[in-house]
């Protein structure tokens, strides 16, 4: 049973999308904590970080480093909180490694975000 990330990968279910390459895909939280909030998977399937080989570890990196500067700038947000929830335990409700990239306005009144959830 694949998950609806790979759902969405596979083109199964619709997302809206905003980067894809070879390795990662970024598409828009279903439900944003702020306008903009991104999510970045590996195209294929790994449940936790530690799973991750270290290729497409670096490739997700990447990704990420590059929608950090282009979601700010598509809500002009002050900063960005980027996370991953690792585990069932730190709140991790989709069992396919994902980045959140949450936009953080001045003032927004979260603080640091302690846990990164739907
Ligand atoms: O975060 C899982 C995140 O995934 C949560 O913020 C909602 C989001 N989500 C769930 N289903 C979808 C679809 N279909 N499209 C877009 N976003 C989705 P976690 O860290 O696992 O709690």
């Amino acid at each position: 049973m694949s998950t609806i990330f790979s759902q969405i990968v596979e083109g199964e279910i619709p997302a809206r999308i905003v980067y894809e390459d070879e390795t990662t895909v970024a598409f828009l939280d279903a439900n944003p904590l702020a306008p903009g909030h991104t999510l970045v998977i590996p195209r294929d399937e790994y449940e936790r970080l530690n799973d991750v080989p270290d290729d497409v570890a670096a490739a997700l990196y990447d990704t990420v480093h590059r929608m950090v500067p282009a979601v700010e700038e598509s809500v002009d947000a002050d900063a960005t909180t980027v996370a991953f929830n690792n585990g069932e335990a730190a709140g991790q409700e989709v069992p396919h490694v994902h980045c959140h990239i949450v936009p953080r306005f001045e003032g927004d009144g979260g603080g640091p975000i302690h846990a990164i959830t739907g």
